[in-house]
């Protein structure tokens, strides 16, 4: 383009960047439509939050991208590059109540800084397709597809145990408490029961995990985090008796191999056993208060101290009919399977060191093949065979697992079952600035999705912040609203921000079809042939993403199983990062710009 000019000695960005960006505008050069006679190639990087300025991640993630995306247009693909806005979440909010300012101009004045900034690293970016989730136009669609997803049973609202952050008035997912604190405040996280939204992503867990194997072009350290995650398990499910009781109760094991090993049961503090035991046993009420307290983080529980106190009931051996003592334990959690284990310190680490802290006894029951077994000092948690087991004595692990299952399910006192370590997923969140779930509870206390013809539900934008509590729980009359000429009442909580990150890879292929998605245009574009982005969302959005495209494709929307066939994880850019405590204990990140540091150590930590 440079026609008659001369070849400058020097580069000068502003002029010839300027130039060439305008020749791209101007041209429309990275516009593209679907072309059957093309091979086409969706390079997609992970959208960013307007945040307020792109950190260097950001422009590592979105080079690597632009230059996946320009090779492959060398190489003659009809290539699609979008860029878009992950534009809800608290950031927006938190900021906005700081600065006095509303969350909708905060993010909107983000995004056009941002996207500048975009503009000047050149990338090839097909603009036309830009979206905003924040704006109805977008989550209309998502509101729409919720309640869709209601009607086929895959939505449900139960009253559940969260973690609470009492600074930031709301929900943290378990990988957001961190030391028993908010991830982004470092307040104590509270146990709060609270009516929430879920979507039965557990229906799916088998076709999630098993297509994780049809993923040839994803990073095997994902795969092996999503395999973890969604933690298939096969095993056993079986019911112990109480001495003196007219009740039983279940527990599940993966190794009833390891059965005839039992020494106690241990169940979880909120267990209805504990509470019955409670009311004539002070010390155990005082343990079941304190645990009601106590975060359910699974890291956490790997390695806080663990305590239990004997409930005084004891159970009943399902297949010796030997009664052991029933201990309520901090590590049990009531609503991870069915609040109750049976313990086997001989060969369960956790169970040998609480049985030894407590005087509870250790019994062997399973020996290497070729030699004796020792658990003086530790459990011996290897598979191996069976002894002290009367009629079981001999067996392997498998003839041991199945003979002990069969005996169990003949005599009705168990059956076989496939565990997910996987929970459903919670997508109310307390807070404004999301869109707003699109369920109404009527006058007489049904609840229902809001009509297709009242949607989208608008969040409204121009609020005031009255600190932290949302606007449109604040305003009483927002929520009123009419149904079927029925009064009734909008629910106020909003989506979690990975709500609009499951789709939004679908939305770029039609981004203004007034519907979801036209099939077509997402048919010739899917699956993304190359996703890049942080490994940070491995178990998060990496996983909701694929559950999406399974639930667009049983919407009729897109016909292929997976999202994304190439995934490419760039890791993070991480920096040093500085904060101080406020006189309300909360947590406040400073710039490092103004920030004086004195002493570095060896590693160049501060
Ligand atoms: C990085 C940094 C910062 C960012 N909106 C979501 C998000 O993570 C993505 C959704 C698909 C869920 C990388 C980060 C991600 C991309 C956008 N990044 N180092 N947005 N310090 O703005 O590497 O891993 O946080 O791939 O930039 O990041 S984001």
């Amino acid at each position: 383009t440079a026609g008659n000019r001369v070849m400058q000695e020097q580069y000068n960005p502003s002029e010839i960047e300027a130039l060439v960006q305008k020749h791209w505008h101007d041209n429309k050069t990275f516009e593209v439509t679907e072309d059957a006679n093309k091979e086409k190639f969706y390079c997609l990087s992970m959208f960013p939050y307007p945040s307020g300025r792109l950190h260097m991640g950001h422009v590592r993630n979105y080079t690597i991208g632009d230059v996946v995306a320009r090779f492959q247009r060398l190489q003659g693909k009809n290539v699609l590059q979008p860029i878009g806005w992950d534009s809800f979440g608290l950031p927006a909010e938190n900021a906005a109540i700081n600065n006095k300012t509303a969350p909708a101009p905060w993010t909107y004045e983000n995004i056009e800084y941002m996207k500048n900034q975009l503009k000047l690293l050149g990338f090839g970016y097909d603009w036309s397709r830009e979206i905003a989730t924040c704006t109805p136009e977008y989550y209309r669609w998502e509101q729409w597809f919720f309640t869709k997803l209601y009607e086929k049973g895959l939505v449900y609202k139960k009253t559940a145990s969260v973690n609470w952050c009492p600074n930031d008035e709301t929900v943290l997912a378990n990988e957001q408490v961190q030391d028993g604190c908010c991830w982004r405040c470092d307040t104590p996280v509270e146990q709060k029961e609270i009516p929430q939204w879920f979507i039965k992503i557990t229906a799916y867990a088998e076709e999630l995990l098993n297509d994780i194997d049809t993923l040839d072009g994803w990073p095997d350290q994902v795969k092996t985090m999503q395999r973890n995650w969604i933690g298939r398990s096969e095993g056993v499910e079986m019911t112990f008796g109480v001495a003196g009781h007219d009740k039983s109760f279940d527990i599940y094991t993966t190794r009833p191999d390891t059965l005839m090993g039992v020494t106690y049961v241990a169940i979880a503090a909120g267990h209805p056993l504990a509470e019955i035991a409670a009311h004539t046993n002070p010390e155990l009420a005082a343990f079941i208060d304190e645990c009601k307290n106590s975060t359910t983080s699974e890291a956490e529980l790997a390695t806080m101290e663990k305590r239990g106190v004997a409930t005084g009931l004891f159970a009943i051996h399902p297949i010796t009919g030997k009664q052991v003592p029933i201990w309520a334990a901090n590590f049990v959690l009531m609503n991870y399977g069915t609040g109750a284990v049976m313990s086997v310190p001989g060969h369960d680490q956790r169970d040998f060191e609480f049985a030894k802290k407590y005087g509870l006894a250790i019994e062997a029951v399973i020996k290497p093949v070729d030699g004796d077994v020792d658990i003086s000092e530790a459990a011996y948690t290897e598979k191996g065979v069976l002894f002290n087991s009367g009629e079981f004595d001999g067996l392997d692990f498998e003839a041991g697992f199945n003979a002990i299952a069969n005996k169990l399910v003949a005599e009705g006192k168990g059956k076989r079952q496939v565990n997910y370590r996987l929970r459903d997923w919670g997508v109310s969140r307390q807070r404004y600035w999301g869109a707003p779930i699109p369920m109404v509870t009527l006058a007489d206390g049904t609840v229902i999705p809001t009509p297709a013809d009242q949607l989208p539900v608008l969040l409204p934008e121009d609020v005031v912040m009255d600190g932290i509590q949302s606007p449109i729980k604040a305003d009483k009359e927002w929520a009123k609203t009419q149904v079927n000429g029925q009064d009734a009442l909008r629910e106020t909580d909003t989506f979690d921000t990975f709500m609009e990150s499951s789709w939004y890879y679908a939305r770029y292929c039609s981004p203004h079809a007034d519907e979801m998605l036209d099939p077509a245009k997402a048919n010739y574009w899917l699956p993304v042939d190359q996703y890049i982005g942080g490994i940070e969302h491995a178990c998060m959005h990496l996983l909701y993403f694929r559950f999406f495209h399974k639930l667009l494709r049983d919407a009729g929307l897109v016909n292929s199983n997976e999202p994304a066939k190439q995934l490419l994880t760039q890791g993070m850019v991480l920096a040093d990062a500085f904060y101080y405590i406020n006189e309300k204990g909360a947590r406040v990140w400073v710039s490092p710009l103004d920030v004086a540091t004195t002493e570095k150590d060896d590693k160049g930590r501060i």
